[in-house]
């Protein structure tokens, strides 16, 4: 293992000294098999922040060998915010302005689902991330989030109802969480996904609104914004929560002091969540959520505000507050995400996919032992913002686009 790191290192240092080398001519044999190429990431960081440790960020490029395809099956959709697979392999996709639609594996569109409590569909608002009930053959329920217009303004809320067996509209919708305080400065923010844990209980990600006034708040567990949350199918605090020792702390935070979290997914091997957060300028972040845990915002970042201005007191590191596994600088907006299991491309099994915003492309993270060991850029050039990531039933990714396209990535 030692002489391997060393030879990362050589050949990082190398690519510095010389740029202009063609880049192919710098494979090496590291890790997981995989030829490692330089960091995919050349432009200009906005700090000269330096990394808590080596790999934190810009780790060596990876390329797939094994052949692939990326299909558009429909461009139809109207603004898609989170995508997810029936048991029968068709695809329940969201849309911003507040429908659903079902989508066959070959791209027929059905019609948009009605029944879903108004949404506030501005700024970064809407109808947001989704999951389907474990027992979903037998009892047909989904679960969402959205932003809800109430009285103090907006707030991110989860809803549940049951797709109605003509698959026309949902039946008996009901809030069932409600992520305090609202806000009604500014419409940015609301974090949005949700998945089903091993335990049957749901995970949802809120973000901190973005304004001034509530950005403090992702620090406090007594209020939910800015947190990872675990509650009930019914929205209460979910049995085996995580204890917070400060006074009045909410019993349905899982982890708290996050920005704005648009990307959740289960490990699947260690089976823990990992999570994808905006960051301000520059300081994206990947992380491992850990019950109990303070992911750092706005205390600690690797980003600056967007007027150049240093954030808080400028620092990157405290004790009690937790590192990201990986972040980039400058952003690529990580939304989406999930983990590929199975291995009909090799190299992919157990990577981290990530819809990229404004880096208009797919992330694939290489991770070992809870680090991140290669990355790779992949369906760029298409000037396609990615919004969410999902596996099919079938094995095949399929990722939608905020500009309402819907691509399946599979083996050649
Ligand atoms: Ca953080």
């Amino acid at each position: 293992m030692k002489f391997k790191a060393h030879y990362l290192l050589i050949a990082s240092a190398m690519f510095l000294a010389n740029c202009s080398d063609n880049i192919d001519e710098t494979i090496t044999e590291e890790p997981g098999n995989e030829a490692i190429y330089p960091p995919v990431e050349t432009g200009q960081a906005n700090t000269n922040y330096p990394p808590a440790f080596a790999g934190q960020t810009r780790v060596n490029g990876v390329k797939t060998q094994t052949p692939f395809t990326n299909t558009v099956l429909t461009s139809a959709l109207t603004a898609p915010w989170g995508i997810t697979s029936l048991p029968d392999g068709r695809l329940l996709i969201t849309q911003k302005g507040g429908t659903m639609r079902i989508v066959t594996n070959t791209g027929s569109v059905g019609n948009p689902i009605t029944g879903i409590p108004a949404v506030n569909s501005n700024g970064q608002g809407g109808l947001l991330g989704i999951c389907v009930d474990p027992q979903f053959s037998t009892n047909r329920m989904i679960y969402w989030v959205f932003t809800e217009n109430v009285a103090g303004g907006t707030q991110t809320s989860v809803a549940k109802g049951k797709l109605s067996t003509s698959e026309t509209t949902i039946e008996n919708a009901a809030v069932i969480y409600r992520a305090n305080p609202s806000a009604s400065a500014g419409n940015l923010h609301y974090g949005g996904r949700i998945l089903f844990d091993a335990t049957g209980n749901l995970m949802v990600s809120v973000g901190e609104r973005s304004d001034l006034s509530t950005r403090p708040l992702a620090q406090s567990v007594t209020a939910a914004i800015g947190k990872i949350l675990r509650i009930t199918k019914d929205g209460a605090p979910a049995p085996g929560n995580p204890t917070f020792s400060q006074a009045g702390a909410l019993p349905e935070l899982y982890s708290i002091g996050h920005r704005n979290p648009q990307g959740i997914a289960i490990h699947p091997t260690t089976g823990e969540l990992w999570q994808s957060e905006h960051g301000p300028r520059g300081g994206d972040e990947i992380n491992r959520v850990q019950p109990a845990k303070n992911y750092g915002w706005p205390t600690i970042t690797y980003g600056i505000e967007y007027s150049g201005a240093v954030i808080g007191s400028g620092i990157q590191q405290q004790s009690g507050m937790e590192q990201p596994v990986y972040y980039w600088d400058p952003v690529i907006s990580p939304s989406g995400m999930t983990f590929y299991r199975g291995n009909s491309i090799p190299e992919w099994q157990n990577c981290l996919f990530i819809g990229a915003l404004s880096g208009e492309h797919i992330v694939r993270l290489v991770i070992k032992d809870n680090k991140v060991v290669g990355e790779e850029r992949l369906l760029t050039g298409l000037s396609q913002r990615f919004r969410d990531i999902t596996q099919g039933t079938d094995g095949a990714l399929y990722a939608v686009t905020d500009g309402g396209r819907l691509y399946k990535i599979q083996k050649q």
